[in-house]
């Protein structure tokens, strides 16, 4: 296993558009458990491919109290959505923020699994809502995106700012 490094905002690969997992194979699971390793040692609740620079349709989600509980969704489609919730995300690109974003209360999401079987999920709260950040990133989309004008500029003041330090 391998902890993969996370791109960080605004890394112009975060824009990137996933395309599908054509087969599910071992170099596809190998990715997962490197993923899964990454996501724990983070620590974070979700991860999508594209963070780790992997532009294919693949995200993994642990919103377990345990720590134990990792979903995989590989190609993953929303099927059914109803109502809007206000939840606070944060985010492993966007560390150190935090902000509301308003979403789908409850998604039904269809994917397939690490063996290539295809299932489909109902998930509302934290779930729903980490599934549904993760599904944005694999259009290239990151949460703060989601905010004001005013509140975006300050954010990429901040970390063209920190960026600058580490040059
Ligand atoms: O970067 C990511 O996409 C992962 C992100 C997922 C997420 C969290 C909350 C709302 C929406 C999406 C994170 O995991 S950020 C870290 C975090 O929220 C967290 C970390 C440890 C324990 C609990 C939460
Ligand atoms: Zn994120």
């Amino acid at each position: 296993m391998a902890l993969l490094p996370i791109l960080q905002y605004p890394d112009p690969r975060l824009h990137k558009v996933a395309l599908p997992v054509g087969v599910v194979n071992d170099e596809i699971r190998a990715l997962i458990r490197d993923m899964a390793e990454t996501m724990y040692t983070a620590p974070g609740v979700g991860l999508a491919a594209t963070q780790v620079d992997v532009h294919k349709r693949l995200i993994i989600v642990d919103t377990s109290e345990s720590h134990d509980q990792l979903q995989v969704f590989i190609n993953p489609e929303i099927v059914e959505s109803s109502g809007v919730a206000d939840c606070e995300e944060g985010c492993l690109s966007v560390p150190g923020i935090f902000e509301k974003v308003r979403r789908a209360e409850r998604i039904t999401v269809r994917a397939l699994d690490e063996v290539g079987a295809s299932f489909e999920l109902s998930a509302s709260g934290l779930l729903s809502v980490c599934i549904q950040h993760e599904m944005d990133h694999l259009l290239g989309k990151v949460f703060v995106e989601y905010l004001s004008r005013l509140k975006q500029q300050r954010i990429l003041a901040k970390f063209k700012k920190q960026q600058r330090r580490v040059m």
